[in-house]
């Protein structure tokens, strides 16, 4: 396999979940802005809708979404960081990842677009400041955001969380949403992705 990622961005995600379940995989740097991968290459040439990641796979094709590509590399380990197919809990993870994608990683991206006003980012800043709310709720009741086990969900909800202070979203008043990041980030596999894509 090969994800194509760029350092810090959601393709984080994709990159925690292959440490956590240590399977290995060639890494491909792309600069998100221009599409330029490390070997001279246009990003746009493996995933035509530029935008990370996307996973070269063995058997051969190319596999793209966030959302997508954390249900792939959980189940080629088993269920370890997703419940089994067909299973309510199964469903309560891909809750939690649809929603992390359509309502935070989105808003995320209107906050770094260069073009969104003032007005809107500041409203767009609201919303996610009651998603974080959420969550800080949630994971304040139990370990997790399903099933009382760490998923491919958490690993998602933590890079996106990355984020918020680059936006000027201030999280410390969410202190179990604080905890469980610490949690997440003290994880051998998370520490070694973030070693490889120079970030700790
Ligand atoms: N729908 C895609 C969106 C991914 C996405 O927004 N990726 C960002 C990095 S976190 C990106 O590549 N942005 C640049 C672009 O879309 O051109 C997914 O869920 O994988």
């Amino acid at each position: 396999m090969k994800l194509y990622y760029a350092p810090g961005s959601c393709s984080l995600a994709v990159h925690i979940a292959l440490k956590e379940t240590g399977q290995v995989c060639e890494l491909a740097k792309v600069d998100v802005f221009t599409k330029a991968m490390d070997d001279g290459g246009d990003y746009r040439t493996v995933n035509p809708r530029g935008a990370l990641p996307a996973l070269a796979l063995d058997e051969g094709g190319v596999l793209t979404e966030v959302a997508v590509l954390l249900q792939y590399v959980a189940d080629k380990a088993g269920n370890v960081l997703i419940p089994a197919a067909g299973t309510l809990e199964r469903y309560r993870v891909l809750e939690w990842l649809n929603h992390l994608a359509t309502e935070l990683h989105k808003s995320f991206s209107v906050l770094f677009n260069p073009v969104a006003t003032d007005d809107f980012k500041q409203f767009v800043q609201q919303k996610l400041i009651r998603h974080f709310a959420e969550i800080d709720a949630v994971v304040g009741r139990e370990e997790w955001l399903a099933n009382g086990a760490y998923s491919v969900a958490d690993i998602y909800a933590f890079v996106i969380s990355n984020w918020a202070g680059m936006v000027g979203i201030d999280l410390s008043e969410f202190v179990a949403l604080e905890a469980f990041r610490s949690r997440i980030a003290a994880r051998p596999a998370v520490v070694a992705a973030l070693q490889v894509e120079g970030l700790a």
